[in-house]
């Protein structure tokens, strides 16, 4: 009996834009100059923000939250690839993505103070809340690109953005299934930033690549330089592209690092080096993206000042609301539960606001 090679199998790796700048013409996918600056303005503010609300974290004015330093370039291409009437589902790490589907400012500032309203985007009904529980939201993505489907929205996708760690909850593994199993319009977008909070990469899989999870589930799957904003447009794109052409489902591994610490609450001294970090700051996505659009005659140190000025100032504005005086709905959580109201998650909110009443008085 021969030994038979029943399926053969390749990972491929996309990188337009490398860390010095340099842009692989052939593979540059020629977004308009108004786009390119806008997608860079989005970038820019993503960190921007980032810095604030660590700063306001450090000085006790916000509680605790999740740093996205450095992975710019992973989640804010991405919107440019999809409609507003297409899905969005995120994770928790990914704010220049959420601002990017109409997020006002002012949300992180409240959810990261525990205020529900900060998890409801006015601008996007379906731009998902933040989801804590890891890879809890895939399912749900598959559900929502193949309910589109049923419903007779022929191009409707949905766009799931999860990290590395989430790679190994059943959760990822079931959703994967599922999406390919119904032929489900989804991309998922791995944001593989090397860390779950302490734990590395080889200690979260044995796979050589994340993208190789792909194959397992009979869908495309791909690597791609997650510092690099072009590739990470044109790997989203094309993974868009054939979900709605009727294709089904592709999962993306964007590479990237996490350069803060996981939370707030994390101290990333404790199990990585600063070489390591020193190593992936030569690699920054903003820092190469700049050169590219300098290089086009699209950016000098006068549009950076601007930028910078205009940011700061609506940032400065977000803050100034947050922290001043407003009603809150203490109950809101409960709201959210279900669509309609459930006389299990009534009680509970009963219970909860008499809970809340004795600890008032007793203040
Ligand atoms: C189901 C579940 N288990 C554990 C946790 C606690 N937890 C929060 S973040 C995290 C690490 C997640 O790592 P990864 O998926 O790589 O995303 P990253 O935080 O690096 O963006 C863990 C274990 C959780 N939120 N949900």
């Amino acid at each position: 009996m021969p030994l038979d090679i029943v399926e053969k199998f390749q990972i491929r790796r996309l990188s337009i834009l490398n860390e010095n700048g340099d842009v692989d013409t052939n593979l540059d996918p020629g977004l308009p100059d108004q786009v390119l600056i806008d997608l860079y303005g989005a970038m820019t503010l993503s960190r921007m923000m980032d810095n604030r609300l660590l700063s306001l974290q450090r000085q006790g004015r916000l509680g605790t939250l999740p740093v996205c330093l450095g992975q710019e370039a992973a989640f804010c291409p991405p919107i440019l690839a999809i409609r507003d009437t297409d899905w969005f589902v995120g994770s928790y790490r990914e704010i220049g993505a959420r601002l990017m589907r109409g997020e006002p400012l002012i949300n992180s500032l409240l959810l990261y103070n525990g205020h529900e309203e900060g998890n409801i985007n006015p601008a996007s009904d379906r731009t998902l809340p933040v989801s804590i529980i890891l890879a809890s939201q895939l399912p749900h993505a598959v559900g929502l690109a193949y309910g589109s489907k049923l419903k007779g929205e022929k191009d409707t996708v949905a766009l799931a953005v999860f990290g590395d760690g989430s790679t190994s909850e059943g959760d990822f593994h079931e959703a994967l299934n599922f999406a390919s199993v119904l032929n489900a319009p989804v991309v998922f977008l791995c944001q593989n930033n090397q860390f779950a909070i302490s734990t590395p990469l080889e200690m979260q899989t044995g796979s050589g690549t994340i993208a190789q999870k792909a194959i397992a589930y009979g869908m495309q799957g791909i690597q791609v330089d997650g510092n690099d904003a072009l590739a990470v447009y044109q790997a989203v794109k094309d993974a868009v592209d054939r979900a709605r052409a009727g294709e089904g489902p592709s999962l993306i591994e964007a590479v990237t690092f996490r350069m803060a610490m996981h939370t707030t609450a994390d101290d990333p001294t404790r199990y990585r080096s600063d070489d390591l970090v020193k190593k992936w700051e030569k690699k920054d996505p903003l820092m190469r993206f700049r050169i590219y659009l300098e290089r086009k005659g699209l950016w000098d140190d006068k549009k950076q000042e601007k930028l910078e000025a205009g940011i700061k100032e609506d940032i400065d504005n977000a803050v100034t609301e947050f922290e001043t005086a407003r009603q809150i709905k203490n109950d809101a959580p409960f709201d959210y539960v279900f669509g309609t109201r459930v006389d299990l998650i009534e009680a509970q909110r009963k219970r909860f606001l008499m809970d809340l009443e004795k600890e008032v008085g007793h203040e």
